[in-house]
């Protein structure tokens, strides 16, 4: 007789299911929301960025442009182009800027007198932030400062007689 051998070999997978079960936390509160995100203030250690700015004078006596604006401490980069044919002697155009509470009036007298100094009157220099060469027509020049106090500074041309028409407002924010 055969002897069947029933083998039953019963394999208890001893499923140790280690359901720890999902303890989820609560703990997420209803103001997370408002949790700000990155940290994004401003560090000192950032690039600079530069304000560049570009100003004509004619021969008609004007500039492009009587209101400018840049940003307190750091650099403007200004060119002044004299997109006229006029010679520097005829229809000499400059960018004085000027500091704050400055006679214009009284500056531009003095300047007048100061023909050798391509109309930059030495006495005034302390109420300077920062001129351009005095050019002649198809000449440009570009200047490179920095205002650090916020403020509306006034700029004019200093060739003689000028000013009246060639004057503008540089507002620093
Ligand atoms: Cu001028």
């Amino acid at each position: 007789m055969k002897t069947s051998f029933k083998i039953l070999s019963f394999l208890f997978a001893a499923a140790t299911l280690a359901s720890c079960g999902n303890d989820q936390k609560t703990t997420t509160t209803a103001d997370s929301a408002t949790v700000s995100s990155a940290d994004t203030s401003i560090v000192t250690a950032a690039p600079v960025t530069e304000t560049v700015l570009n100003l004509e004078a004619s021969d008609q006596m004007k500039y492009n442009l009587t209101a400018l604006k840049a940003t307190a401490g750091q650099p403007i980069k200004l060119t002044l182009k004299h997109t006229g044919k006029f010679p520097i002697t005829a229809m000499g155009h400059n960018v004085v800027i000027l500091k704050a509470g400055t006679d214009v009036d009284s500056f531009a007298a003095k300047a007048l007198e100061a023909k050798d100094n391509q109309y930059i009157p030495k006495s005034e220099e302390g109420s300077i932030i920062a001129h351009t060469k005095l050019l002649g027509g198809g000449e440009e020049d570009t200047i490179t400062f920095t205002i650090a106090e916020k403020g509306t500074y006034t700029f004019i041309c200093s060739f003689p007689g000028h000013y009246t028409l060639m004057k503008g407002t540089l507002v620093v924010e």
